[in-house]
């Protein structure tokens, strides 16, 4: 356990009174309830349950059995709240299974890219490619290199970028509202972004070792380039090119990034052992609270694609 980690669980007793104190324990009614509640959601999933428990308010959850075994998750915002949905997909069938968290409705929806004929092996890579607000069902294939995209708006469209050995990391990184389409590659340690705006291909080197987790964390609306390794966030500004470290979290902790507080910018957070906890880049401090069983997967809050 690092120091620290040990110092941002003394500010999460500090601050505590401002945050929402939640649901202990995913699966019992154990709550302690304290102040006002944010409106975030915050989302859960267990693999071996099949069930995702969403947080609401700080003295309930939902919990939804969705999808089945061999799923792999895919949660985005897929109807356009903000608010994250929780998501599956079947890679056997190509199906994509969604709950709306607008309505709480839940969809399965067949989409099977045309030339992917193993599409055992495709990766989920939903995003808001087409700009309107709502996450676009979208699957990459390592073997061809092919996005094929369902846009949310009407149409489909496929396109190619990356091969095996890479990692998708589509995200915004020109500020267009659109999200791009993009590979990390480790071989190279280049990041390689198709921009929206112009059509252009543009080739970054940006060693990263770790989880990668691109999002917008200076607030010019362009997502940054940023991994995260045991606590310690690199992050590389889309303003200045400048990579700046920070050490938030610690060698358990599972980033979990996203705009908690609603300003615009990403903020870094991270759940660690059923706890999560948020550094808010408004300046009004940071955020804890606990949510989450031993065998959750945290899944996250707020889109990190916006339209607006
Ligand atoms: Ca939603
Ligand atoms: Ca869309
Ligand atoms: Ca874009
Ligand atoms: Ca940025």
């Amino acid at each position: 356990m690092s120091t620290t980690f040990a110092k941002l669980t003394s500010a999460f007793v500090k601050i505590a009174f401002f945050a929402m104190l939640a649901v202990a324990a995913s699966g019992s009614a154990e709550a302690v309830c304290t102040v006002e509640v944010k409106e975030t959601a915050y989302l859960m999933y267990n693999p071996v349950k099949g069930v995702w428990y969403e947080q609401s308010d700080a003295c309930s959850f939902t919990a939804v059995r969705l999808g089945e075994k061999g799923d792999v998750i895919a949660p985005a915002d897929y109807d356009g709240d903000g608010i994250v949905d929780m998501a599956a997909m079947n890679p056997a069938k190509g199906s994509w299974t969604i709950r709306y968290s607008r309505s709480g409705t839940i969809e399965t929806i067949a989409f099977v890219a045309a030339e992917s004929k193993q599409q055992m092996s495709n990766t989920p890579v939903p995003a808001d490619y087409d700009g309107d607000g709502r996450t676009d069902i979208a699957v990459w294939h390592a073997g061809s290199g092919e996005w094929h995209i369902a846009a949310s708006s009407g149409g489909a469209r496929v396109a190619r970028l990356g091969g095996i050995g890479d990692v998708p990391v589509p995200a915004d990184y020109d500020g267009d509202g659109q999200a791009d389409l993009a590979v990390y590659s480790p071989a190279r340690k280049t990041w390689t972004v198709i921009n929206s705006r112009s059509g252009n291909t543009e080739s970054t080197i940006f060693a990263a070792i770790g989880k990668l987790v691109p999002a917008d964390y200076t607030g010019d609306g362009k997502a940054d380039l940023a991994v995260f390794d045991k606590g310690t966030w690199s992050i590389r500004s889309s303003e200045t090119g400048e990579t700046e470290e920070n050490i938030f979290g610690s060698e358990g902790s599972v980033p979990v990034p996203g705009d908690h507080d609603g300003d615009g910018i990403a903020d870094l957070a991270v759940y660690t052992d059923g706890r999560w906890v948020v550094e808010l880049s408004s300046g009004i401090g940071i955020n804890g609270f606990e949510f989450g069983n031993e065998g959750d997967i945290p899944v996250g809050l707020v889109q990190v694609f916006s339209a607006s």
